[in-house]
């Protein structure tokens, strides 16, 4: 289905979401597009690269409509490797504490893919509209009507700031093949360091505005509550609107549960930063978090993708729980446990990975 492989997981097929089973995920810094984890919320839109049009409107000194061909042969074409990630990555580990809403996709360390993404700087077009003073935001909507509970398609914004900077794409190229339709193609935002809630698939329009979008999918999701706060108490205009990715570390390989040899065993997964930060080191505990090791760096790390890191280990017969953390180039620290950042809508779990398997 949508070009994915057998092993690619579907968890639910209308919106079609799924992605890789965790082991088969960060074995190369680039996801094979057939792999790469996807995140819908509504219909997929059937649109051919002909029909496929922009509207760049707002508080603009030139409003544009530009075809997709305008934006090809207009503006210089760029690529950008980037990691998208949403923003209900490892969600599964804080309904283990306390239950999601029903119906909540419980994501485990595989709601994350790496493409080289090709297109125009959303700052070139951006450029040639003219912003006006005092604009703040600059707001996306997708073709998927249906999307929102209003009936409306998926939209959302980022500030003029993070718009205006070169490495935000309207990309219409993934991993040098055709933007597939699954996501996003012919046409969609790549909004680097950034949830990929941000990064709007089908875009038919860029419009900048004074205030953040006000599309159900920015003023009443992908925000992030204190653990207090429930379904039934929430107020969504008290919520943080989910913007830069939180740096934090996954074990990919061996997976929770899974039965090792005992002796050397090697251990595999991801490191994600933030923002426009770099990972400087991973490394893993086996006592709880009382010692640490530093894991090897298998890829360079670079801002807006993720490190793919390995680390050997001496495991005796028995049971272990296996720690991994991450440190950017930020300074920033990540929570030792998923209670402190628990939140009713399952977003950005950004705590330390705790895996628990046998030796035997
Ligand atoms: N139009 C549109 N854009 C969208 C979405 C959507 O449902 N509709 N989902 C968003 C979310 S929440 C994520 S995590 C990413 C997923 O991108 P992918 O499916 O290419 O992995 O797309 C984002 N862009
Ligand atoms: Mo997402």
């Amino acid at each position: 289905m949508y070009g994915k492989t057998s092993a690619f997981t579907i968890h639910q097929t209308n919106p079609f979401n799924g992605g890789p089973q965790p082991r088969d995920l960060g074995r190369e810094a680039i996801t094979p597009n057939d792999l790469f984890y996807v995140r819908g919320h509504g219909p997929v839109p059937a649109l051919t690269p002909e029909d496929c049009t922009v509207v760049v409107d707002g508080r603009v000194s030139h409003p544009l409509t530009l075809r997709l061909s305008d934006l090809q042969r207009g503006f210089p074409a760029k690529t950008v490797e980037a990691t998208l990630q949403c923003a209900g990555n490892r969600r599964a580990e804080l309904h283990s504490v306390m239950s999601m809403q029903p119906g909540a996709l419980l994501w485990q360390t595989e709601a994350i893919s790496s493409a080289a993404w090709t297109g125009v700087s959303l700052a070139d077009v951006l450029t040639r509209v003219g912003v006006q003073d005092g604009a703040a935001h600059v707001a996306f909507l997708g073709a998927d009507h249906g999307a929102a509970p209003d009936g409306g398609s998926f939209g959302g914004s980022i500030p003029l700031s993070k718009a205006q900077s070169s490495e935000v794409l309207l990309a219409w190229a993934m991993n040098g093949e055709p933007l597939p339709p699954i996501h996003g193609g012919p046409l969609r935002v790549v909004v680097p360091g950034y949830y990929a809630a941000r990064s709007v698939k089908w875009l038919t329009h860029i419009t900048v505005q004074d205030a953040p979008s006000d599309n159900h999918f920015q003023s009443h999701d992908y925000k992030v509550f204190p653990s207090d706060v429930t379904a039934d108490t929430v107020d969504w205009d008290a919520g943080e609107m989910l913007n830069e990715q939180r740096t934090h570390a996954a074990l990919l390989s061996p997976a929770d549960g899974d039965t090792v040899g005992a002796g050397k065993v090697t251990l595999e997964g991801y490191a994600m930063a933030g923002g426009d930060s770099q990972i400087t080191s991973v490394e893993i505990s086996l006592d709880g978090g009382g010692s640490w090791r530093a894991a090897d760096l298998t890829t360079a790390p670079r801002p807006w993708v993720w490190t793919l890191w390995r680390a050997e280990v001496e495991l005796s017969a028995g049971e272990h729980t296996l720690i991994v953390r991450a440190s950017d180039s930020a300074g920033s620290a990540q929570p030792p446990t998923v209670d402190e950042i628990w939140n009713f809508r399952g977003y950005q779990n950004f705590a330390w990975h705790r895996v628990t398997i046998i030796a035997s």
